[in-house]
């Protein structure tokens, strides 16, 4: 695997989560595949998880690891051709990847959107460079569109507590006083339009996500109807996709706390598990009862991101 970027990059989704299971069970069994590899973890946003389980799951390899924080240390980086940098900016992109590869064997970027042009952000402007001009296998640790490390955890997760062959999956924005990036509900709805669960997505008109990630799952605007018999509420806030309206692109359209995920909401599901990638604000997305109750499955989440790193690295380890 080269690129770890979209639920395809994985092939066979049911023999990739074998692997992850298996990969739970002995999560040093392949502790020689990287003897002497380097991961780079390359930061250009905050990170607890993602930082974390990843350079772990690279010392499960036996990998060595060295994380880059850009905006601490690092000279700040311009990312556009052409540009006279006259400014704050001391060095390019376009001569920093090439460096930063000469040092590592994988790499890992994580770089938001930056809400400033959809095109550039669904065009996946910073990550493509590091793809082009780094020549080495990159995995994506959240992008401006996708966040995929996260959603494979997600799925391993739901496999690990699902009741039913089948479950109802709901997919439900919830309010944030800030600004979002789209890449945790682009990716999650990626990977369950790929599973076997019947998947439902609901949100407050305006947040409809782009058609490339929702694909032909359901859209139902009633939340509380969405959540009848669901076994997993997914919780997450996110800026407008811009898809009906693109000068709306990454604004914050609505604040309508009664979207948030409480004890009246879950009490019309099949008594739902509660997920949410953290970090969450509590009492806006989720209510205090709700995330502390034993049906909240944001921690094993959390444990499942070293696992769904460690089966990417081993997996671009075996094809360097
Ligand atoms: C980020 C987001 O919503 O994409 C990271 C989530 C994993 N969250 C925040 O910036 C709070
Ligand atoms: N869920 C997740 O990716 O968390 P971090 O932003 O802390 O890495």
């Amino acid at each position: 695997m080269n690129v770890f970027q979209h639920v395809e990059d994985l092939g066979d989704l049911k023999a990739a989560l074998q692997e992850a299971f298996e990969i739970k069970k002995d999560r040093y069994r392949y502790q020689e595949l990287g003897r002497n590899k380097t991961a780079l973890l390359i930061f250009f946003n905050n990170s607890l998880r993602t930082r974390l389980s990843t350079q772990k799951a690279a010392m499960n390899l036996g990998m060595n690891v060295i994380v880059l924080d850009v905006n601490q240390g690092a000279w700040k980086l311009e990312t556009e051709r052409g540009v006279v940098m006259d400014g704050d900016k001391s060095e390019h992109l376009l001569e920093a990847i090439p460096v930063m590869a000469c040092y590592c064997d994988l790499i890992g970027v994580r770089s938001f959107a930056r809400f400033e042009n959809r095109a550039d952000d669904y065009e996946e402007k910073i990550l493509n460079q590091f793809i082009r001009y780094s020549g080495k296998p990159v995995f994506f640790m959240e992008s401006a569109t996708v966040h995929p490390l996260q959603s494979f955890a997600d799925l391993i997760t739901i496999e690990e507590y699902k009741r039913t062959q089948r479950p109802k999956v709901v997919l439900t924005w919830a309010p944030h006083p800030k600004a979002l990036p789209q890449a945790v509900p682009n990716s999650f709805a990626e990977w369950m339009n790929a599973a076997d669960v019947d998947f439902v997505i609901t949100h407050p008109e305006g947040y409809e996500l782009d058609p490339m990630f929702a694909g032909n799952a359901r859209v139902e605007y009633d939340q509380l109807k969405a959540f009848e018999g669901a076994d997993f509420i997914y919780a997450k806030n996110w800026s407008c996709p811009g898809v009906t309206r693109p000068e709306d692109y990454g604004k914050v359209l609505c604040k309508d706390m009664s979207w948030t995920v409480d004890a009246r909401h879950m009490a019309v599901t099949n008594n739902a598990f509660f997920m949410h990638c953290l970090p969450v604000r509590r009492n806006m997305i989720v209510t205090d009862d709700v995330i502390e109750a034993p049906t909240s499955l944001v921690i094993p989440e959390a444990a499942n991101r070293e696992i769904s790193a460690t089966v990417v690295l081993k997996r671009m380890l075996e094809t360097l």
